[in-house]
């Protein structure tokens, strides 16, 4: 069984509350379709972020719809499995399902729930893709441990398996042990899941969600010019399409994965995905701009020798800039016609002079704040900017909405159970 592997493309992107990537995605699309036709892949999976936010416009929904049915039409016996990250809506990569059908496409979007464990109905094959030459199990995002459910699914692939093909299995989750360089969150606030709560029975766990390539407890796949062989069950992040952020500076790639059976050997290659785009930090010698002036004018040098890029600046932090100094920068880009892109958050270096420049300001990632489950959690990690608040009023008060919420439902619970138990007119 051989598929490739990819994820986290969030289509529709715009970065620095400015900038368009779609020439961008173009680009990664034009060498997927390469990549796909050249391996002839039994399967091309996409473990979730197919879009970065859950209601992306009519033209980034088109340039879905045009990329995946170019996909089908150059390699119509691949199937194309797409499943939903946390940042697509699952109902709406749901809606569209049945229709994808029709291009060898399988959309996942709405998990299962913990009380599908009570049916019967053989809601389990809604997750399982059944090829010739194996099975994928596709799991879009989920919250929290769901591994009955999962091994529920599990359970029926290896009821059928008697010819022990192999298992992929897709999933959308920060797993434990994962290198989360790149990314903003901490490790200590980012819920990860133990590669155990996965379940048992699948070959290859093809996940989304964390952006640096990787294979889990194999750090030698790193180097992506090494064939990586391992005995089954290998967990792995292909990585984002894109560079979703400046910081991760490691190389993007696409898996190439082949199978030979059940339990048996796992071989990936990785295919280097360039980038229409790179991200250059100025001064690129390593040292610290100390003026505006000097900033620009080796920016304006730099522009000059290149075709397109993103540019952020370094400057020590006793730099003295006027308050239009990303206006004079936007406007020194504006010939290049966005091929030049600007990065307004600076890096600074060395100590301040004076002790209340506070420059470096607390920034969120949206999968994070997405995952953020207690609002006392983003309110603790902001509370600098709210001098006046007391936090334990706010835990309180939050207790309190809690309870009244939970006492709602229940009150709406007791009601819906007399509906039902009324008798029938
Ligand atoms: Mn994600």
């Amino acid at each position: 069984m051989k598929i490739l592997h990819t994820a986290d493309l969030h289509l529709g992107q715009v970065i620095y509350q400015n900038y368009d990537r779609s020439d961008e995605h173009q680009h990664f699309f034009r060498q997927l379709e390469q990549w796909c036709k050249e391996e002839q892949p039994d399967a091309l999976l996409v473990s979730g972020d197919v879009f970065d936010i859950q209601q992306p416009s009519a033209t980034v929904k088109k340039t879905f719809t045009d990329y995946f049915v170019r996909l089908h039409q150059e390699c119509p016996q691949m199937h194309i499995v797409i499943t939903a990250g946390n940042h697509d809506s699952a109902s709406r990569i749901q809606a569209d399902s049945s229709i994808w059908e029709l291009a060898n496409a399988h959309l996942v979007g709405t998990p299962p729930t913990i009380d599908s464990l009570d049916n019967n109905d053989g809601w389990q094959y809604n997750y399982i893709i059944r090829l010739d030459s194996g099975y994928i199990v596709a799991l879009p995002y989920m919250t929290g441990d769901r591994r009955n459910v999962i091994q529920s699914i599990l359970d029926k692939v290896a009821d059928d398996n008697t010819m022990r093909l192999p298992v992929v299995m897709m999933a959308h989750q920060a797993v434990t042990g994962l290198d989360p360089a790149g990314h903003h969150f901490d490790i200590g606030t980012l819920r990860t899941l133990d590669p155990s709560a996965m379940g048992n029975g699948y070959d290859y766990l093809a996940l989304g969600h964390i952006h640096k390539p990787q294979t889990i407890g194999h750090k030698e796949d790193d180097n992506i010019n090494t064939i990586a062989a391992h005995r089954s069950p290998v967990v792995r992040y292909s990585g984002s399409a894109l560079h979703v952020s400046c910081d991760e500076t490691y190389p993007h790639t696409v898996s190439l994965v082949e199978i030979d059976c059940h339990q048996g050997k796992v071989q990936i290659r990785q295919l280097r995905i360039d980038e229409l785009r790179h991200f250059y930090v100025l001064p690129s010698d390593g040292t610290s701009f100390t003026s505006a002036d000097e900033a620009l004018e080796s920016m304006t040098e730099f522009v000059s020798k290149g075709e397109r890029g993103y540019i952020r600046f370094r400057f020590d932090m006793n730099t003295d800039l006027p308050s239009n100094f990303g206006q004079m920068i936007y406007d020194a880009l504006l010939p290049y016609n966005d091929e030049w892109r600007y990065n307004p958050k600076m890096l600074w270096t060395g100590v301040s002079d004076s002790k209340d420049s506070e420059k470096e300001e607390l920034v969120f990632e949206v999968a994070e704040l997405q995952q953020m489950t207690d609002p006392m959690m983003f309110i603790e990690r902001t509370q600098d900017q709210y001098p006046g608040l007391d936090l334990e009023d706010v835990r309180q008060a939050f207790e309190e909405v809690k309870a009244e919420m939970l006492l709602l439902n229940e009150e709406k619970e007791v009601k819906n159970r007399q509906k039902t138990t009324a008798p029938e007119q």
